[in-house]
């Protein structure tokens, strides 16, 4: 196994990653801004290396910074984390050219999934079921777009082949509007991504957001380790996740399942995935691939009780999977609330210290983050600063472990969305399980 990892990141997903390793015996190397000098991760890492000041343009996302850390360090490997640098196949290729093992898929197969276009057309030719729409860049000729969209039926969405995660994206209801919308969308997508291609879909409106997690070493083998609905978010950010997706059938989890893990097994995939659908009229719609390890993946490990991120690191370095299909079942139900400094009902970030922190437990309860009492929440990165899952036998045990956890976190000192997620877990909709991904701007509109 790897004596030494570098991981290339902060916050809570730095801490796991570092727990991961030394569970494993494996030496870490943490990198951190000078904002992040006093982090916890920082001070119980084996080495650390202070890569640049607090913007993390000069920092976790400086390339040769990192790389010269990893090679004074004598590291063997390079953890992303999520975020920052993990789905940039620029980075992962000085990574691996630098003598290096990245982890996580190879950079090709990064590059291929962060092109929205190259990633459907691959989904496509796997036998993944897609949003019907364009398969393919959309062509320069007005007339031709017209009729594809004709085709497809209004309302369609255009995108951006460079954007993902919400950038990039415009809704189109009529024939008058098509045209402007294409151009207007190309020329942010050229601005924005340095690419102007965009493809067209059909727009579904009410569907709910259900990614299936995958597992894959290079020796092509592939599992699924089910799906997560996190349908509950703001503006393209997750508030509550879950596994499993509520109200899917073992069968319907189990056919979509070993869809995505024959894909990973026909293009060669390696490390862990996520492959992101849409779900509306009990079918699902293949969106975007994410290549990296996911904020929510612990939902995903309650269930399964696998180790999301040690595998990673097993499979970067070359082992085989330790499971089979077969050897994976699924748990009970878990439920993930993300804990973010910001204002719970104006959302605004707050920064600052924490002067009372105290951690919920019990049965069922894990509360990953690198926060502790008299912490100060920097103000240049994201807001988030913990994540509280709760695991149980049936969704509401988890869901009745969650409210009481809940009850018993007090953070002060900086305002968080703590009282806005005491409120979700009591929604009589959410409680019911299976709302689609607007119902919480809905309902932050109405109250
Ligand atoms: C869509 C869609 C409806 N129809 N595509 C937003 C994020 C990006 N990953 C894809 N997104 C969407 N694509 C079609 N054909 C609605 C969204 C969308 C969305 C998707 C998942 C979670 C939250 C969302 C919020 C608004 C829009």
């Amino acid at each position: 196994m790897f004596e030494k990892i570098l991981i290339a990141n902060r916050g809570e997903i730095a801490l796991r990653i570092q727990r991961a390793c030394r569970e494993m015996g494996i030496k870490t190397v943490a990198v951190h801004s000078d904002a992040d000098a006093e982090a916890k991760y920082v001070r119980l890492a084996d080495e650390s290396v202070c890569i640049g000041p607090a913007s993390s343009t000069d920092s976790y996302l400086n390339v040769p910074a990192i790389i010269s850390a990893a090679e004074v360090t004598d590291a063997q490997a390079i953890h992303p984390g999520y975020g920052f640098l993990s789905e940039n196949a620029d980075f992962a290729e000085r990574v691996e050219q630098s003598g290096f093992v990245f982890i996580g898929p190879k950079p090709e197969t990064i590059r291929l999934m962060g092109d929205k276009v190259s990633a459907k057309i691959t989904m496509i030719k796997t036998g993944i079921p897609v949003v019907p729409g364009s398969e393919g860049a959309l062509p320069n000729d007005p007339k031709e777009v017209i009729g594809i969209a004709r085709d497809i039926g209004y309302p369609v969405i255009i995108k951006a082949s460079g954007g993902g995660g919400g950038r990039g994206m415009r809704v189109v209801h009529t024939e008058a509007a098509l045209v402007n919308a294409v151009n207007m969308t190309k020329q942010e997508a050229q601005v924005a991504f340095g690419n102007p291609t965009v493809y067209m879909e059909k727009f579904l409106e009410y569907p709910r957001h259900i990614e299936v997690q995958v597992l894959a070493d290079q020796h092509k083998h592939a599992v699924y380790l089910g799906d997560r609905d996190c349908s509950l978010q703001r503006r393209h950010q997750k508030v509550i996740e879950e596994a499993p997706a509520p109200h899917i059938r073992p069968r319907e989890r189990a056919k979509i399942g070993e869809k995505c893990a024959e894909a990973c097994r026909k293009i060669g995939y390696r490390g862990a995935g996520t492959f992101e659908f849409l779900y509306e009229n009990g079918k699902f719609y293949f969106i975007e691939m994410n290549t990296r390890v996911q904020v929510e993946h612990p939902v995903t490990e309650m269930i399964t009780g696998i180790d999301i991120v040690k595998t990673q690191i097993t499979v970067a370095f070359g082992d085989k999977l330790p499971f089979r299909q077969k050897d994976i079942q699924f748990n009970g139900h878990a439920v993930e609330c993300r804990i973010n400094a910001e204002h719970p009902y104006k959302f605004t970030p707050s920064p600052g210290r924490i002067n009372t922190l105290h951690i919920p437990g019990g049965p069922g309860i894990r509360v990953d983050s690198h926060a502790y009492q008299n912490y100060f929440v920097p103000p240049y990165y994201d807001s988030l600063i913990g994540k509280l899952i709760a695991h149980g036998d049936t969704r509401s045990q988890a869901l009745s472990r969650l409210r009481v956890a809940l009850s018993e976190m007090v953070i002060e000192g900086i305002e968080t969305n703590i009282p806005l997620h005491r409120e979700l877990v009591t929604d009589a909709k959410f409680v019911e399980g299976g709302v689609n991904i607007h119902y919480l701007e809905k309902k932050l509109a109405n109250t």
